[in-house]
């Protein structure tokens, strides 16, 4: 049905690529149609009015707190590619999977999944600062994302901001959404708190950034009376082994099915190229 959409190659430069490997993140403007954005916008709001997937509020605290039983702040849906066919077809469209094999040079990539992130306008929270590696179940870096804008996005509706050049300072421990873990400050050195210079990237709706699992990056609370949309898609370079025990829960491990140490497989990891 949706055959002839997300296919066409984006122009994807040499600065793009050198851009990506240098600082961790890179920013491709115009990579969609309005009529592919309309697309998977409606896929999205689908599952937003509808929940028939996994869902949850990455900011909430699990209790019955009153605020959050009548508003997600931070709005996570994860796999859509596996409910709706519009998603699905972003995500398997040759346009956004060759980009992301040519910014990684890897020769085949997997998904690892996809996962839609809502702020909606009133009370929202900030993502706080982190990497995700630390969320995922690969023992070594290398896995990324591209974290898709289906709205425009400021500073103040929660555009992405990173840190460049972070990737290259190792893995640090998960950070807390909810605001109640341990701070950041407190593992960073002298030199790295030096070097925190944050890049916010503002984009159009249908551009979108990619950035690499080792990357900090940060996203403000939605203060604007628009929602604020993204659809991030995260992928499995080749060679990256299964961690098993070494990290976090995740919500596919029962998915998995590599032994810890052989290259990450699952059944919902299909391979994209
Ligand atoms: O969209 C956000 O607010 C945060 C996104 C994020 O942390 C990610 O895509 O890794």
């Amino acid at each position: 049905m949706y055959d002839t959409l997300f296919q066409s190659d984006y122009p994807l430069t040499d600065e793009h690529i050198a851009f990506f490997r240098e600082h961790g993140y890179v920013r491709c403007d115009d990579v969609l149609t309005d009529e592919e954005l309309e697309i998977i916008r409606k896929g999205v709001d689908q599952e937003r009015a509808e929940r028939k997937g996994i869902a949850r509020d990455l900011a909430g605290s699990g209790d019955d707190d009153q605020h959050q039983a009548e508003h997600d702040r931070i709005l996570q849906m994860l796999n859509l590619w596996e409910l709706y066919p519009e998603i699905k077809a972003y995500v398997f469209g040759g346009r956004i999977a060759r980009m992301a094999r040519q910014l990684s040079g890897s020769p085949t990539l997997h998904l690892y999944h996809d996962q839609a992130l809502i702020k909606e306008p009133g009370p929202s929270a900030p993502s706080p600062w982190h990497q995700d590696q630390p969320y995922w179940p690969s023992r070594e870096p290398g896995m990324f994302s591209c974290w898709m804008a289906l709205d425009d996005v400021t500073v103040a509706r929660g555009c992405m901001q990173f840190i460049p050049g972070s990737h290259q300072w190792g893995e640090f421990p998960p950070m807390s959404f909810k605001g109640d873990g341990p701070a950041l400050r407190d593992y960073l050195s002298d030199e790295q708190k030096a070097r925190w210079k944050p890049a916010p990237v503002e984009l159009k709706a249908g551009s979108c950034t990619f950035h690499h699992g080792l990357t900090f990056h940060y996203a403000h609370a939605n203060t604007t009376d628009h929602i604020r949309r993204a659809l991030v898609t995260i992928y499995i370079p080749a060679g990256i082994t299964y961690a098993a025990e070494e990290k976090m829960a995740n919500p596919f491990v029962d998915s998995i099915t590599s032994q810890k140490g052989q290259p990450l497989r699952g059944t919902r990891f299909p391979r994209l190229v």
